[in-house]
């Protein structure tokens, strides 16, 4: 059996692109099984209104907490005593990494509540939290619309986890974030195009030199656009080049952590 996934949500129709691709086939596989939830079925006025002027006063306009209860409180009951975890788009959450990403492949039963305007009562999280292991996650350091296109990021990110959804499981540990590092280039056919040739050693039939210079490739690509990734690097974890390669980069070894070399980068 897959994970169950549940979406609360005042436009469902985002959610419609998770009838295509992989994500699709794994739905029609039974690796990932999706329930989409508006959240105007769950209000009780004609106008099916969801939102209301903040308390204190402030821009903007806040989602009210009636009928995020009701919403929540259906989704909970729907299925059997799993132990579902809340899921929480907010630009004020936790960062979402590939390491949750993982962890929630293993999970069961994942359900998001899509907040739009400025977001959700406060409210609603901490009554949440007696039913619901409750996580807010941010996909990065800027402000959507709403939670809908964060939701689908991680749905997507979780459900290529899924066992048997990538029909190539290698092609999961060789990418960017799996080691903590960037990939390296990558090339394909023709081996020259407008003038630019592909790396020799990719040619060579040389698996040893062909990894080493991946590896290579990827630290200096990492050091150069990410050193925030170099910074969580374990130094213990690399061989003796990786240590060469990351020094010519401009990083050093001190107290067990890779810190930029003070100074000018010595050859
Ligand atoms: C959202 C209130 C949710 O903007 C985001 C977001 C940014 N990174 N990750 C998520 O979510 C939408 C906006 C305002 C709640």
């Amino acid at each position: 059996m897959g994970v169950f996934v549940d979406v609360v949500t005042i436009f469902p129709s985002y959610f419609e692109v998770l009838d295509l691709s992989l994500l699709g086939k794994a739905r029609r596989d039974g690796a990932l099984e999706l329930t989409v939830h508006d959240l105007r079925d769950f209000t009780n006025d004609r106008h099916r209104t969801v939102d209301e002027t903040p308390y204190g006063g402030g821009p903007g306009m806040l989602m009210q907490p009636g009928p995020w209860g009701a919403a929540l409180d259906h989704v909970r009951a729907s299925r059997g005593a799993d132990d579902p975890l809340l899921v929480v788009p907010s630009p004020a959450g936790e960062r979402f990494t590939q390491r949750l990403a993982e962890a929630w492949a293993a999970e069961n039963w994942l359900v998001f509540a899509c907040g739009r305007y400025e977001g959700i009562d406060t409210r609603v999280a901490e009554d949440a939290a007696a039913r619901f292991r409750v996580r807010e996650v941010s996909l990065g350091d800027y402000v959507l619309n709403g939670g809908e296109v964060a939701a689908l990021a991680v749905i997507e990110a979780v459900g290529r986890l899924l066992p048997g959804v990538v029909g190539n499981e290698d092609s999961l540990t060789d990418e960017s974030h799996v080691d903590g590092l960037l990939e390296a280039p990558a090339y394909t056919k023709p081996a020259g195009w407008r003038g630019r040739a592909v790396p020799e050693v990719l040619l060579s039939g040389h698996h040893g030199a062909i990894a080493r210079w991946r590896r290579d490739a990827s630290l200096r690509r990492t050091a150069g656009v990410r050193p925030d990734l170099i910074e969580h690097l374990e130094p213990g974890q690399l061989d003796a080049r990786d240590l060469e390669v990351l020094r010519e980069s401009g990083w050093t070894v001190a107290d067990g952590r890779f810190r930029p070399t003070p100074g000018p980068v010595a050859d």
